[in-house]
């Protein structure tokens, strides 16, 4: 097995490229992916300030890696969200800080259950809401609000093909119209809410953690403990099998609808600007007088003080379902 680019002994083989690649033509690859994905969607320019959205998984470490590697001066800082979930988050946390410190960069840290006083597992339960809904609600606003703060060109996330693929196919199979809509590796600013960029849609997620092993990258291997049931890793199954029969497939499936579908799409997109107003809680955009995330903070709360002794901001909020920001996971 031999690089495709230098003929020296290969590490790894890329089926969908047909190609096999040393350690630094892969890593090369990689990176020229990145920079292929940011130039195709106008994700960002030369000296943006980025704030990468950190799991302490492969692919959010691999994303701040690979934007600091490219030479093109952006200045990129971490975010980690501290949801409370056991041992996974105690150790998911472990790893963005030690990425980070090793490299002498800087990792912004939420804490749910000290700052908003609950936490996944017992907020979603008081919330009566699946734990993936609350945890996806909570990113967002709580990325968002980072992002808007802190004053980011872009909020980067390190969703990878095969994810984007998966949700593509779960919005096809119910013809989820709004959701298309939205599908898109970039989501423009506007009406308070960040720039949105997913650089890593090049990038399938077995080269992810193929790039941090080469790059002495220690991430988090567990999956969360909460994602069982979850439909998305069915959809990732099924492409799984799919690719494995044809291997280019899960790409020709989501570019192909970038490039000839997406477009179809774009008169169901629901508008989040006009008429938003601002949420008497926390000052984020909301369509109602309370953002959904407030509304979320006040409905787990009901569990929180029967499970933990923190302090409670209490706030006037409706308790209805209505998304505020229209961004699904
Ligand atoms: S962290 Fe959160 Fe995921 Fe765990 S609770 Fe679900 S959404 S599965 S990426
Ligand atoms: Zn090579
Ligand atoms: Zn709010």
């Amino acid at each position: 097995m031999k690089c495709r680019v230098c003929r020296h002994p290969a590490v790894i083989d890329v089926r969908r490229h047909n190609a096999n690649f040393c350690e630094e033509h892969f890593v090369k690859l990689c990176r020229d992916q990145v920079v292929k994905a940011i130039k195709a969607f106008d994700m960002l320019s030369p000296g943006d300030r980025v704030l990468v959205a950190v799991s302490g998984g492969k692919d959010s470490l691999a994303l701040w890696d690979i934007l600091l590697g490219l030479g093109l001066g952006y200045e990129v800082d971490g975010l980690y969200l501290g949801l409370g979930i056991g041992e996974y988050s105690e150790a998911s946390g472990r790893h963005a800080r030690k990425f980070a410190s090793d490299r002498g960069l800087r990792l912004l840290e939420v804490d749910l259950r000290s700052e908003h006083g609950f936490d996944i597992p017992n907020g979603s339960r008081a919330a009566k809401r699946p734990p993936c809904s609350s945890c996806g609600l909570s990113k967002r606003h709580l990325f968002d609000q980072a992002a808007r703060d802190g004053d980011y060109d872009a909020l980067a996330t390190g969703h990878n093909l095969d994810d984007e693929a998966a949700v593509l196919f779960g919005n096809v199979l119910r013809w989820e119209g709004e959701y298309l809509a939205r599908q898109m590796p970039v989501l423009p600013a506007g009406n308070g809410f960040p720039r949105k960029v997913k650089p890593l849609v090049r990038l399938g997620e077995r080269e992810t953690a193929a790039y941090c092993v080469l790059r002495g990258i220690d991430y988090q291997v567990e999956e969360c403990p909460m994602a069982e049931g979850n439909r998305h890793l069915g959809y990732k199954a099924a492409l799984n099998a799919v690719e494995a029969q044809s291997p280019g497939t899960r790409h020709a499936f989501y570019f192909g609808f970038l490039d000839r579908a997406a477009d179809l799409f774009r008169g169901q997109m629901v508008e989040v600007g006009p008429g938003l107003g601002t949420c008497a809680s926390c000052g984020s955009p909301a369509n109602g007088e309370v953002c959904a995330f407030c509304r979320l903070v006040e409905r787990a709360s009901g569990e929180r003080e029967h499970t933990h002794d923190v302090a409670v901001r209490r706030v006037p909020v409706r308790l209805g379902s209505r998304r505020d920001d229209g961004v699904p996971e």
